[in-house]
């Protein structure tokens, strides 16, 4: 079957701020109360967007959710007007309004795990919204996320997240690597947790924010094969030393697995067991990069491994979208040099500015999310969701024209901002036909 593999990026929203919000995250600590520019890094993820379709891949938006989130508030006891309740939660407690503030949807990578149609085995492609349940920013996403995925694959299925509780803590398609011949082709899913749930903690310092039991029961609801589908587990050194999701460390695409020797927690284990799975498949191409090479420290800084590894038209080798961080990082830049003039299976790579989403430890990786689609599907696929060049033109004027300049944390508690920010997300909902109800706003 003919497929390709499209990217649906998600779209920054207007409240992009430096919160400090994700323990683990050593970006998101570091930059902690630093001035964001939502209008840089909306019109940064657009660009990144613009590349991508302009190679000639499928590049899909998926937009913002509403921030800050109202009805959460109103769960907690805030009433009256909306302004009523976002000044009264932020007089009683600013920390919990920026959680219910932050821009996160934007890593849509964390959005859900996705399983093309062609290696499930009622043929349909499915998705689960990730729960995101280790993280109280994030925890609040899933449901618009749902709304969101079944308004950009009306074919799909498209499951309810995983219940809300720790042993089915699940962060989507970060800890997701599937491997394959050609895209249509059956493939492998590789699912990588920190944490078996059932036999206790991680015995990590930081949170291990996927769990087996949550990979275990993405693989059954999404109808995988028990023979080619692998369970592996993250190191923990790694998530001790800033790798909050295993694309931090790994990145995959078609029959290349990329990432640094640290990354799992018995790699002969994982390799021996990636192998049996893609027996009579495809042979897979091992590229791992050792800490001699770059050091755990500078690959997880430079953010080497948040890059997408994607196959362009026309180009016989992978090509990498790397962070601008890594080319300026001497480590993984001489590291990057010495990759495209060797002769594997990645033979180039391209530097993409997302400073913005980077200082909260977003890469080009975490920005997107990948979703196998055959002819039929993309056919049935929304089609005010994917980009050309009219929808880009749209997009940009409408982040110019609503999205402020500056922000700070502080600056989560005006309403000036809360009504701007509404104003353009009902504005964006007739750009992207995703009608007058998709907001919970539009919803009283
Ligand atoms: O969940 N940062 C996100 C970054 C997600 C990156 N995604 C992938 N690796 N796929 C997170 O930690 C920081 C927000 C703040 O601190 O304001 C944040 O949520």
């Amino acid at each position: 079957m003919l497929a390709r593999e499209a990217n649906y990026d998600g779209l920054i929203g207007p409240t992009h701020n430096y919160g400090g919000l994700s323990m683990g995250n050593l970006a998101s600590a570091k930059n902690k109360g630093l001035i964001a520019s939502p209008r840089a890094a909306a019109l940064q993820g657009l660009q990144k967007m613009k590349l991508m379709a302009d190679a000639g891949l499928v590049q899909g938006v998926l937009p913002p959710q509403a921030r800050p989130n109202i009805p959460e508030l109103r769960l907690m006891g805030f009433s009256g007007s909306d302004e009523d309740v976002l000044l009264g939660a932020w007089r009683a407690n600013p920390v919990l309004v920026r959680n219910m503030s932050s821009a996160s949807s934007m890593w849509s990578a964390n959005a859900a795990t996705v399983s093309p149609s062609a290696d499930c085995a009622d043929g349909r492609l499915h998705l689960t919204p990730a729960n995101l349940s280790t993280m109280l920013h994030r925890s609040i996403e899933h449901a618009q996320t749902g709304r969101a995925l079944r308004a950009a694959f009306p074919m799909a299925i498209v499951h309810d997240a995983l219940p809300m509780q720790s042993t089915y803590s699940d962060e989507g398609a970060a800890n997701h690597v599937r491997l394959c011949a050609e895209h249509g082709d059956a493939g492998i899913e590789l699912f990588v947790y920190g944490r078996d749930a059932l036999l206790g903690g991680g015995g990590t310092e930081f949170p291990a924010r996927q769990t087996l039991q949550a990979s275990h029961i993405i693989a059954t609801r999404h109808l995988l094969s028990g023979t080619r589908t692998v369970f592996a587990k993250q190191a923990r050194r790694v998530i001790d030393a800033g790798a909050f999701h295993n694309d931090v460390v790994c990145v995959g695409a078609k029959q290349c697995l990329f990432y640094h020797e640290d990354a799992f927690e018995d790699s002969a284990g994982t390799l021996a067991a990636i192998r049996k799975a893609a027996e009579g498949l495809f042979e897979p191409q091992f590229v791992a990069v050792s800490g001699e090479d770059v050091p755990l420290e500078d690959a997880i800084s430079a953010y080497l491994f948040n890059s997408m590894l994607v196959q362009l038209p026309g180009e016989e080798r992978l090509t990498l979208i790397a962070p601008t961080e890594t080319e300026d990082n001497p480590r993984t830049k001489a590291y990057c040099d010495t990759l495209v003039a060797g002769n594997g299976p990645i033979g180039a790579v391209k530097y993409v500015d997302v400073r913005q989403s980077m200082r909260n430890g977003g890469g080009p990786a975490c920005l997107r999310l990948r979703v196998v689609l055959t002819e039929a599907e993309l056919a049935a696929a929304n089609p005010k969701m994917i980009l050309d060049e009219a929808l880009y033109a749209q997009l940009s004027d409408w982040v110019t024209k609503h999205y402020r300049e500056d922000m700070a944390p502080n600056d989560l508690g005006d309403p000036d901002l809360m009504r701007e920010s509404f104003t353009a997300l009902d504005e964006l909902t007739g750009i992207m036909g995703l009608g007058g109800d998709f907001y919970p706003f539009q919803r009283v």
